[in-house]
């Protein structure tokens, strides 16, 4: 009798240890099933001639993404990056935009340039998708007054007012010259900084294009010689504005260039060469110097990669999306959008953002660097404004 007891107390005990592992491993399931990943895609130039700002994008989105996670995630999920390559193509964005919206990615870090956000936000926007722009600057982007768009970077129609304003301010006598690369983004801006011109009184007397990647800029060298253009704003990319800067120079001519935030790159002397010396450029407040950014700044450097232009804005862009969650209790992302555009107050590395109704930010800091000789020979952007 003793031993049947025995036997069957066994197996009272056995079975209770089964459900009660049942029981942890469905509660445990359960609290994963909740705790899926969050998929974020980072879109951009991976490849080809504007990959460095790929690189930007996709180092700040990595960084912000491995300290969320190593800081326990987002509502406790982990986010998982992906990267994808738009390669610079309106295109390929849409292509990637329908892939993303089928694969269920509901929150991207990108696009680059406008010519490809602006395609895809309407994309994104039918198929319950946010994106959050570290370098569209185009200001058709947030005018189509989409559900989903919020941008970390500044707005054409402010740099490129800024810049106009500030040439017929400080060169009042000079013959002015304003080329763009022919993008939405070339075209917005030089548009914005032609209109400032003429309601200061200065209008242009040269406004033409170049085509990207051209690389030879002498029949443009001639018509400034015979125009006898003395200050030139140039809207358009890194990649183009290096070779007419040096070209320019090597022709023997003198002319005052001023660039917008597209053309910035902090390595542009290896392209401009010495001439690069006194270029102007308008763009937003260094967000380096923000102190808010000195830890992940310090830490890139560490890695030997310095946050340039738009590294720390695509880092922000991540903080944004995650701080959204969080204020929006869900990943729904309407809702995400909605807390994000409420005006609350936004930790970022740029400080503290707050966006509009549009996905626009509220504070328009933009102000003009220059390219200044270092004591060791180098050229380096001179954070304070000249
Ligand atoms: N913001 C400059 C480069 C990207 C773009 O807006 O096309």
């Amino acid at each position: 009798m003793c031993e049947l007891w025995t036997a069957l107390s066994r197996v009272f005990t056995i079975l209770a240890a089964g459900l009660l592992t049942a029981a942890v491993l469905t509660a445990s399931g359960s609290a994963a099933a909740k705790c899926a990943d969050i998929p974020i895609a980072v879109v951009g130039p991976m490849t080809g001639d504007w990959a460095y700002d790929g690189e930007e994008m996709r180092r700040g989105a990595q960084l912000a993404v491995d300290d969320i996670n190593g800081k326990g995630g987002v509502r406790g999920c982990k986010i998982a990056l992906t990267v994808l390559d738009d390669q610079y193509t309106p295109a390929t964005a849409i292509a990637l935009a329908k892939k993303l919206a089928k694969d269920g990615v509901r929150f991207v870090i990108g696009h680059f340039n406008s010519g490809s956000s602006i395609p895809a936000a309407t994309i994104y926007a039918k198929n319950n998708t946010l994106m959050v722009s570290p370098a569209s600057t185009n200001p058709a982007l947030t005018e189509f007054k989409l559900w989903n768009v919020v941008r970390t970077a500044g707005r054409d129609d402010v740099q490129g007012t800024f810049a106009g304003e500030y040439m017929a301010d400080h060169f009042p006598t000079q013959n002015f010259a304003i080329v763009s690369d022919g993008t939405p983004y070339g075209d917005g801006l030089a548009n914005h900084a032609r209109k400032a011109l003429r309601i200061k009184g200065h209008p242009e007397k040269l406004a033409t294009k170049i085509k990207p990647g051209q690389g030879d800029f002498l029949d443009l060298i001639g018509k400034l010689k015979s125009m006898r253009i003395e200050v030139l704003f140039f809207a358009g990319l890194a990649d183009d504005f290096g070779p007419l800067v040096r070209q320019t120079n090597e022709a023997g001519l003198k002319v005052q260039f001023i660039s917008g935030d597209g053309a910035l790159v902090h390595d542009l002397s290896g392209k401009a060469g010495p001439a690069l010396e006194g270029v102007l450029v308008a763009f937003s407040l260094e967000d380096r110097g923000n102190p808010a950014a000195a830890d992940v700044v310090a830490r890139f450097r560490s890695q030997g990669f310095e946050p340039a232009d738009y590294t720390l804005k695509s880092y922000a862009a991540v903080q944004v999306v995650a701080k959204g969650i969080e204020m929006a209790g869900t990943e729904a992302p309407r809702t995400v959008a909605a807390s994000i555009k409420s005006g609350q107050p936004i930790p970022t590395v740029l400080g503290n953002l707050t966006f509009d109704a549009k996905g626009d930010r509220n504070q328009r800091d933009v102000t003009m660097y220059v390219w200044k000789k270092r004591g060791d020979g180098t050229l380096m952007l001179d954070f304070q404004s000249p």
